[in-house]
Formats: structure tokens, C-alpha cells, sequence
């Protein structure tokens, strides 16, 4: 009888139809093992067959990646839950959801095999896979930006484990290919659920089996749940209440840039709308005075660009080089502080965006309208 065999799975995120495909292709016999890497969950359109696998399936097995971490903590509330996140609790269902967070807690962050040892995320040298950060083992943001921080040298370079290590959560390489280091560290995060390829490891052979993701299911999905909305970012919810409390200062002397970001953001958070709803009509109504305030001085400026040109062509301005008619254009305005915005009309490039790009601020846009006023 063959010697039992691994089939190590890389991020599979839902894509159970590639998966079923690999196994296939893999030709596993009756005793050979399936280990998924972590992140079989999310962005994909089968999470909930993926969830049943690894549960109820004594042949399948899977440890811990970030995505599964990741509905532990923001269903305990320690973290908003990202939109993958919400689009797989509404298909798992609310009744189920429990028992699976809890299931995903109860997984291990590591698995060793009798030739390799398997973590979704990263490794840092010089501790025992025991002592590893959870963040750095399970692969959030924080444990990378740990490791780039403490260490010169990208963490693969610097992994001094006794066994080869096998990792997910990082597409490497980007071309459908596995990422493979000194035939130490093997990465087989391959990008299906955006339309790559889903791969496996082969142990104790070290072969890689491949299959071609069949679409693109993170953007498919997305499509699919436009109801489910992505919840403020914490960077958004900090702008927005700073503005809120005034420490951002008065509305007014705002750039137009972080208006822009503030309109945006509460454009696409109805909840922080409800939060302050004055708030949000007034950054609504300064916006949108400015928007019309801008398109009204971008009609003038392009007006005098006009007069202007008509003034130099009784003086062969048309038959000038370009450089030419730039110089003369900018002699007959003069040294104005709109100069620079009557080019713009000259070339056919003003507009109400590019007026207030250059003039920032709703203060400097009445600067402007000061200037041109006529005297
Ligand atoms: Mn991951």
C-alpha cells in the first residue's frame, strides 16, 4: 500500500467547485489527507460547502488564516467585520453563524506534518512555532508591518524552522505560480477567487497540482450583494467624528481635498449621517455652493481666455508655434494671480474641478471671485 499522502490547499476563500476540481486532479487515493492553509472562507461563492468540508469531513482538515480569525473578532466585536465578512454570515445564515464562529476559533493556528509545517501567514525566525505572534503566524496587516519593521530582510529569507514551511495569504508571485524560496518556503496562495488558479502541495512528494479558477468570484459576489454595504473604515469614522467635534476646524477653512473625502465618506456611511445629520447638510450645502461658485468662475475665466485670443489674432496669433502663442497669450494677460487658470481655459482644460484644485479652499475660491469681480 502507497505511503499516505497531503494534499495542501492553498486560500481557497469559497471556491469549492476548483476545489472539487483539484482533489481530482490531485487523483488523492482512499487514505491520502486534504489540509486547507486557511482563508477557505469569504469573498467566494460557496463558503458554507467549505465550512461543511473542513467541519464534518474526517478526511479534510484546516487551520486558522486571517479571514477565519477575523469573523472571531468581529463577531466578539473586537473589530468591525470587513464586507467579505458580512456576505458570508448572511450565507451561512444567522441561525448557523454561532456554532461556525466558534468552530473557526476552535481551529489550530498550525499544523505539522510528518515533513512539513504548515501556518497561513508568516514566520518569525528564531522562536519555536509554539511561540509565534498569533498576528504573525495568522497573517493580519499588524503582524507584517511587525516583522518589516523588526527585521531587514523579507520574512521568508529569514525562516530557520527545522521542517520546509508551507504558507497562504500572500499571492506572491501573481502569474498563477506558486512562490517557492530556497525549497524552503513554499507559498501556495495562487489568487483563485479572483480569477487565478487554486494549488496544491503534494506530501511528501513536493509536487504542486494546479487547477484554473473558473471567474473572477470576488468581484462576482460583490456585484450580487450591492445591499450589503462596506461599514466605515476606522480612518473614516476618526475623520468623521473629528470633524464632527471641530478639531478638523471651521468648516470653511477646510481644503476642498479632505471636504471632498468628508462628503464621500458620509455619502457612503448612512450611519455616520444619522450620527449628525446637521453636520453632514452642512458640509452637503458649503460642497455644493462651492461646486456651482467654481463652475461659475471657470465660465468666466474661459469668457476673458477667449476675448483674449480674439484680441491677438488680428495680430497673427493662429499662425504662431505653440511656445509662441503661450508667451503672447501671457503678455497680454499681465502678471494676475489667475493667469495660470486663463491658460488652462486657453487650452480647453477649465473646468469647476480644476478651479478649485487650484484655489483649495472655499475662502480662496471668494479670493478669486474678488479678483475677477468687475471693478
Ligand atoms: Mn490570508
Amino acid at each position: 500500500m502507497a505511503a499516505q499522502r497531503t494534499l495542501i490547499v492553498g486560500d481557497i476563500h469559497g471556491c469549492h467547485a476548483e476545489l472539487l476540481d483539484l482533489v481530482d486532479r490531485a487523483a488523492l487515493a482512499r487514505d491520502d489527507r486534504l489540509l486547507s492553509v486557511g482563508d477557505f472562507v469569504d469573498r467566494g461563492p460557496e463558503t458554507p460547502e467549505l465550512l461543511r468540508l473542513f467541519r464534518d469531513e474526517t478526511w479534510a482538515d484546516a487551520i486558522q488564516g486571517n479571514h477565519e480569525r477575523k469573523h472571531v473578532t468581529s463577531f466578539a466585536g473586537t473589530v468591525k467585520p470587513a464586507r467579505s465578512q458580512l456576505i458570508s454570515r448572511q450565507q451561512i445564515g444567522e441561525q448557523a453563524y454561532p456554532a461556525a464562529v466558534a468552530w473557526f476559533d476552535a481551529l489550530p493556528r498550525w499544523a505539522e506534518l510528518d515533513d512539513v509545517l504548515v501556518v497561513h501567514g508568516f514566520y518569525e525566525p528564531g522562536l519555536p512555532v509554539s511561540e509565534q505572534r498569533e498576528k504573525v503566524i495568522v497573517g493580519t496587516l499588524g503582524g507584517e508591518m511587525y516583522l518589516k519593521k523588526t527585521y531587514d530582510a523579507p520574512w521568508y529569507s529569514l525562516y530557520d524552522g527545522e521542517k520546509p514551511l508551507v504558507v497562504g495569504h500572500h499571492d506572491y508571485r501573481r502569474d498563477g505560480q506558486p512562490f517557492v524560496h530556497r525549497d524552503r518556503v513554499f507559498g501556495v496562495d495562487t489568487s483563485c477567487v479572483h480569477g487565478s488558479r487554486l494549488t496544491g502541495l503534494l506530501v511528501p512528494e513536493f509536487r504542486f497540482v494546479s487547477v484554473a479558477s473558473r471567474g473572477d468570484h470576488w468581484r462576482a459576489l460583490q456585484a450580487q450583494h450591492g445591499e450589503i454595504a462596506a461599514p466605515p473604515r476606522d480612518s473614516e469614522r476618526t475623520l468623521w467624528s473629528q470633524y464632527v467635534a471641530g478639531s478638523l476646524g471651521e468648516l470653511e477653512g477646510l481644503r476642498f481635498s479632505v471636504l471632498e473625502r468628508l462628503r464621500d465618506v458620509a455619502g457612503a456611511h448612512a450611519e455616520l449621517r444619522d450620527e449628525a445629520p446637521r453636520e453632514a447638510e452642512a458640509l452637503d450645502a458649503l460642497f455644493a455652493d462651492c461646486e456651482r461658485r467654481a463652475a461659475a468662475l471657470a465660465a468666466t475665466l474661459r469668457t476673458r481666455a477667449a476675448d483674449v485670443i480674439a484680441a491677438l489674432r488680428a495680430d497673427g496669433y493662429d499662425a504662431l508655434s505653440h511656445a509662441d502663442q503661450g508667451r503672447r497669450f501671457s503678455d497680454q494677460v499681465g502678471p494676475r494671480p489667475e493667469r495660470a487658470l486663463l491658460h488652462k481655459a486657453r487650452l480647453g482644460r477649465l473646468d469647476a474641478g480644476e478651479v478649485m484644485r487650484a484655489q483649495k479652499t472655499p475662502e480662496a475660491l471668494g479670493e478669486l471671485e474678488r479678483a475677477l469681480a468687475p471693478s
